[in-house]
């Protein structure tokens, strides 16, 4: 209750921040994007994770105003860095309660029109398990945010209980394999095929592949052989705020 009450105030109070974490292409080995990563600037708990506060700010619908402040900034900075990085993505992550919103077509649409980001430029990332709510709402949703020119990325892919149908059903333009695939398997060899299988799925149906939690040159090295597109993890870059993020980018012309 403290935190809820705590949480109203934040966005008022200009708590919230956004880390980036880098994504890469795997060819390249280029920056090619970033992930928006919301943290709580708590005035007396330090810097909080999403896990400290999401299920309340979903459960208060706090999410909603919160959700929205994040889509404003992310695509504000994204903006900011095309000089930089031409071409430059941004992932945002997009809670169910959010996307299940009528006026979330909307709020997209202001995000980028107060930004001058292009629409492609943005990713929206929603889970496998936020999607299987209501699939068919979701694919009719999913095809109105698509057809204002953003990306739409699933999120966590392989860990829902219907991953293959959703696959079937979505449109979508890329597929996020969950770090569980890369990481802490009991059978390594049964990695490779599992995250060959949904590379191979993916690129049959024409979706581009992120993989995510590549802490190893070993898991980054078999990503290459299987012909993964994107990756993202402590290896390359942790999640920074946005000076350090900067960082990472060519230096100015
Ligand atoms: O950054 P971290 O790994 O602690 O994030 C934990 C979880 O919080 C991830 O699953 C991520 O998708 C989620 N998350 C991070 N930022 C946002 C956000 O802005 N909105 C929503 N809905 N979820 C987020
Ligand atoms: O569910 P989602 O993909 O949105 O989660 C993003 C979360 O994953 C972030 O909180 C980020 O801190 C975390 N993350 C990013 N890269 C790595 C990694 O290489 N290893 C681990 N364990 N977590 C990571
Ligand atoms: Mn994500
Ligand atoms: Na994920």
């Amino acid at each position: 209750l403290e935190v809820e009450r705590d949480l109203r105030g934040a966005l008022v109070r200009g708590e919230f921040v956004l880390h980036y974490q880098g994504q890469y292409d795997v060819r390249t080995q280029a920056l090619t994007g970033f992930e928006a990563l919301l943290r709580w600037q708590h005035p007396t708990q330090g810097l909080l994770p999403p896990g400290e506060f999401l299920g309340i700010a979903e459960d208060s619908q706090l999410i909603l105003p919160v959700g929205a402040w994040v889509l404003r900034e992310a695509c504000g900075q994204a903006a900011a860095w095309q000089t930089r990085a031409p071409g430059l993505t941004i992932s945002v992550n997009v809670s169910a309660l959010q996307f299940e919103q009528p006026g979330f077509l909307t709020t997209v649409q202001q995000a980028l029109e107060a930004s001058g980001l292009a629409p492609q430029h943005l990713i929206l990332e929603l889970t496998e398990q936020a999607a299987a709510r209501h699939p068919e709402a979701t694919a009719q949703q999913l095809a109105r945010l698509r057809g204002l020119g953003v990306q739409i990325a699933l999120d966590d892919f392989g860990t829902g209980q219907s991953s293959l149908s959703l696959l079937h059903q979505l449109p979508i333009d890329l597929l996020k394999i969950d770090r569980s695939f890369l990481q802490a398997a009991p059978d390594p060899e049964a990695n490779r095929v599992f995250i060959g299988v949904m590379i191979t799925l993916a690129h049959g149906l024409n979706l581009l592949v992120t993989a995510e939690g590549v802490e190893t040159s070993q898991q980054r090295a078999l990503l290459g052989e299987l012909g993964c597109d994107s990756m993202q993890g402590f290896l390359l870059t942790r999640p920074l705020p946005a000076a350090e993020a900067e960082g990472l980018l060519m230096p100015p012309a």
